[in-house]
This record gives C-alpha cells, structure tokens and sequence, in this order.
C-alpha cells in the first residue's frame, strides 16, 4: 500500500496547479532568475576601485547591505554608516552607480550569468500555456537586458508583456510599488497572478500587492524568514514532474 503523500509533496502539487491555472506569473529578477549578487557585489567593489575609493564590500558586509534594495541606496546606507565628514552627494552616488552598472555589464559578457536550474522550463511551459509573463524587479532595465540578453537572445523582452524597474516607481521593494504597477499595465489583480521572489523584501512587497508568492532561496537570502510564502524551494525545477 503506498504510502500517504507528505505534506510537502502535497503542498509541491497544489502549487504547482496554481502555477498552471496563474492568469500571469510575475518574476523577480536578482537572485531569482539568475544568481546575480555575486556579480553586483563585483561590480560595486570595482567601481569603488575605478573611483579611487578605498571602499570594498566583502560577502558579510554585502550580505547586510542587501537588506537596503536598489544599489544607489545600498552605497548611500553605507556612506552614511561610516558618518564621513563628507558624506557623498547624490549625484556622487548616482555617478559611482552608473560606473557600477557599466561595470556589471561587463561582468555579465566576461563572466556569464545563467539562469537558475528550472526558470528556463518554468518560462517555456508557461508561453505554451498561453500565460502572460511579467518582471516586478529592483534593478535597472539596463541590467536587465544585459542578463536575459545573454540568457534568453536579443528578442528576450518579447517574452515579457511587462517589465518594471526599480528606478520607475516611487518606492522600491519591500514597497509594493513595482508589483502595484505590473498589476496595473497587466490589468490583473493580485489574486490572478503568481510572483516568484528569492527575498523577504521581495516577498513583502508581493504579498502587500495580494500577489501569492512561490520563494526560491537564493545565495544571501537563504535564512530570510518566508512567512507567508505559497512555498520555499531550493530551485524551480523541484516543481517540475517527477
Ligand atoms: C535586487 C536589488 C538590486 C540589485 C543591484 O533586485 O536589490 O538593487 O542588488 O542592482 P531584485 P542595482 O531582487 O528586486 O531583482 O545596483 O541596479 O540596484
Ligand atoms: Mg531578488
């Protein structure tokens, strides 16, 4: 006689029809669809250099950065932490961020930066559905485009009917700002959808959206408390068929 189904198993199954019954899934970007913060931390500690700054963020400093969302406010919660006589200004901070971001770019053409295990077949399966597909994320467009150019080829934003940016809304995550707004172009409520985050923030902002959020933990947010979260995965393709 087999066995009854675990929980998990049971909770895996019931989401995974959600997945397919979802009128939009909304994807986050950094640490979802990619592993990408080891190569945001680069970048910073690269434009520091660039800078002539003696500035470097190591693993443990950067990982309690990342509670700030959006680069420009990470070098900014950390200028002031340091209490400089000379605190940067603004237009400092959005001038190392534009090296930052030009230095990421580079990164992701030297470096690579796939996409995680499952996202790929998640994306596919969910086109063949006929389900719209959308990006709620903290980064710029212009990471964006230099990552899923790279993993998903030059006509990579076909696939998306809405991408939001974190520099585009008022507020960036744990604010629902972004997910409001994919919410608002796609003309669907929170209930319609699926969002799937690999943060506290992410999820926070989501769930203030009323979007049910799938969670898979990523490199610096794998002890973040998912309270709330549909389910916690390791990687998407747990969901895939057995
Ligand atoms: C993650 C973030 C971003 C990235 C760095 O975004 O908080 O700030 O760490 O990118 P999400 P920028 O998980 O919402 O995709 O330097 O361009 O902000
Ligand atoms: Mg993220």
């Amino acid at each position: 006689m087999n066995a009854a189904p675990t929980p998990a198993s049971v909770r895996v199954e019931q989401v995974r029809r959600l997945l397919l019954r979802a009128r939009a899934l909304i994807f986050d970007v950094d640490g979802t669809l990619a592993e990408t913060e080891e190569l945001h931390r680069q970048a910073f500690n690269e434009a520091f250099a660039r800078s002539g700054m003696d500035w470097r963020w190591g693993r443990a400093v950067y990982k309690e950065l990342l509670r700030v969302a959006g680069g420009k406010e990470r070098i900014r919660a950390f200028d002031q932490a340091r209490k400089s006589p000379q605190p940067l200004s603004d237009s400092d901070i959005a001038g190392l961020h534009r090296i930052k971001t030009a230095c990421f770019a580079d990164l992701l053409v030297k470096r690579g930066c796939p996409l995680r295990p499952g996202v790929n077949a998640l994306i596919s399966a969910a086109r063949e559905r006929g389900q719209r597909l959308a990006i709620a994320t903290t980064t710029s467009r212009e990471n964006i485009n230099g990552l899923l150019s790279a993993a998903l080829g030059r006509n990579w934003s076909d696939i998306f009917e809405v991408i939001v940016a974190g520099d585009e809304v008022a507020r960036k995550k744990p604010a629902p700002d972004v997910y409001l707004e994919v919410l608002s172009r796609l003309r669907l409520s929170g209930s319609d959808c699926v969002a799937i985050e690999d943060s506290a923030n992410g999820l926070v902002a989501a769930a203030q959206a009323e979007i049910p959020v799938l969670i898979t933990r990523s490199l610096y947010f794998r002890e973040d408390d998912f309270t709330g979260a549909l389910l916690v995965l390791d990687e998407l393709c747990e969901l895939s068929e057995p």
